[in-house]
């Protein structure tokens, strides 16, 4: 099965040892500051329930240098030519996800679809799953227990059950165990693609620390949810090269 076809029926594409090591070892500096300086600024949020931070491109905290350094990696060439072979219109940057262990070694994983958090109606998020496109490019810097997710709901709504489970209805709580969940283990290198709009859940354990880089293809719903503070700025395009920016 080509990477497309694997994508279009199942929704993910687990691709093992993806990064060289020296690709890992550039960035990986750069989101051990921003981390480090993240817990001392979110320490409550942190000890009370966050399991991700975001928008390391836009931080102040990273220097010039770093921001490029990042800039650089998202605007890679391997990662354009998988965007271009899966998503069939423009593809713009979003944003990144840093993602670690709860704080409290208790905390319960949910299921979700991302889509779920936008204010849009069922009926509409129905809708919208049929066309939109939505990427996570996750990249562990750890080996970790990875990412569950059902196959083929990027395309199709939930069974009852699952519905119940992620919206917490009808006595399900969103950790409950769906049978159609597959696990997708991971390992430092890997590369898993998934799209935010199936069902999923992380999984957590083994100190995870894992990036995401989220993508989407260009369209007049999704581009208010586009942060121009997480894109590079007109200087710094011209060292880019790369449609992924505004
Ligand atoms: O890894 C996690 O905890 C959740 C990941 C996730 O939901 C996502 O990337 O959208």
């Amino acid at each position: 099965m080509t990477e497309l076809n694997h994508y279009t029926t199942e929704g993910y594409l687990y691709i093992p040892q993806f990064f060289q090591p020296k690709e890992l070892q550039q960035i990986e500096p750069i989101l051990l500051k921003f981390h480090q300086q993240w817990l001392l600024d979110h320490r409550e949020e942190y000890h009370s329930r966050l399991i991700n931070s975001h928008s390391l491109t836009s931080n102040t905290s990273l220097s010039k240098a770093d921001r490029m350094l990042l800039f650089q990696f998202i605007a890679g060439n391997r990662f354009q030519l998988l965007l271009s072979s899966l998503i069939p219109e423009k593809v713009l940057f979003l944003n990144t996800q840093l993602f670690f262990d709860p704080f409290n070694k208790d905390q319960k994983n949910y299921w979700h679809r991302d889509i779920q958090y936008t204010g849009m109606s069922i009926e509409d998020q129905q809708k919208s799953i049929l066309t939109q496109h939505v990427l996570h490019f996750r990249i562990p810097f750890q080996d970790e227990e990875g990412i569950e997710l059902i196959p083929g709901t990027h395309r199709s709504w939930d069974l009852e059950e699952e519905q119940d489970v992620r919206l917490s209805q009808n006595g399900k709580i969103p950790s409950d165990t769906l049978v159609r969940g597959k696990q997708i283990k991971l390992k430092r290198g890997d590369l898993l693609i998934f799209s935010a709009n199936m069902i999923h859940r992380g999984l957590y354990g083994n100190n995870r620390f894992a990036l995401d880089l989220i993508f989407l293809g260009d369209n007049p719903i999704l581009r208010p949810f586009i942060d121009p503070n997480n894109h590079p700025t007109s200087e710094e395009k011209k060292q880019l090269n790369s449609t992924l920016f505004l």
